[in-house]
């Protein structure tokens, strides 16, 4: 059964007033297409100045791995930037670091309290990551999260195609 936390949009995730949107991002945090680009352009420059200051301090954010910035002029409040892996066949671990980014942001989401999330499809543009599949892990991954946290109180699976959107409303079974 699904949880009754987790809802489906088919929508554009910079237009969104949760908490925490969570962004595809790239290892060096420095921007780039997709959605990524999407959130950098809405956000503005103090976005790449935060993102900047992180990869100062960490040299990178490792595939599976989740930062925290503030949003700039977006109306969400945070943005917690993940990054997936990119599909070369399934042989190299992608399914497992897939689950990984979904489940490190929303650990990151819960120490730092943020109670709505909203995630795009991770990995499944540039990165290549077949849909299905893609979907299939995020689904599974955020409702054993949210099966062990009561703390997160809502997570939004946003959908900007629609091919997408029907693969996750079927899975959703909505
Ligand atoms: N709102 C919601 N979803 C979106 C939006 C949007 N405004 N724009 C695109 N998508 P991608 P990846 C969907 O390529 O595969 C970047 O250059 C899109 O339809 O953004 O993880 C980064 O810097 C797709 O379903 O991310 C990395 O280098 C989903 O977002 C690389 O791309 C993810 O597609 C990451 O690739």
């Amino acid at each position: 059964m699904t949880d009754a936390r987790i809802e489906l949009l088919l929508d554009d995730i910079t237009s969104l007033k949760v908490d925490a949107i969570v962004n595809a991002a790239n290892t060096q945090l420095k921007g780039g297409g997709g959605v990524d680009g999407a959130i950098h352009k809405a956000a503005g420059p103090i976005l790449y100045e935060e993102c900047s200051k992180i990869i100062e301090e960490k040299g990178s954010c490792s595939v599976g791995e989740a930062v925290l910035t503030s949003a700039g002029n977006l109306p969400c409040k945070h943005i917690i930037h993940t990054v997936g892996p990119i599909w070369t066949g399934g042989t190299n671990n992608e399914e497992k670091l897939l689950a990984r980014a979904y489940f490190n942001s929303l650990l990151l989401a819960k120490e730092k309290k943020i109670k709505t999330v909203a995630f795009p499809n991770i990995s499944t543009g540039v990165y290549g990551f077949p849909k299905q599949r893609a979907a299939e892990i995020a689904v599974q991954e955020v409702k054993n999260f949210l099966d062990m946290n009561a703390s997160i109180e809502k997570v939004i699976f946003v959908c900007f195609e629609e091919a997408n959107y029907l693969i996750y409303k079927n899975i959703l079974g909505m």
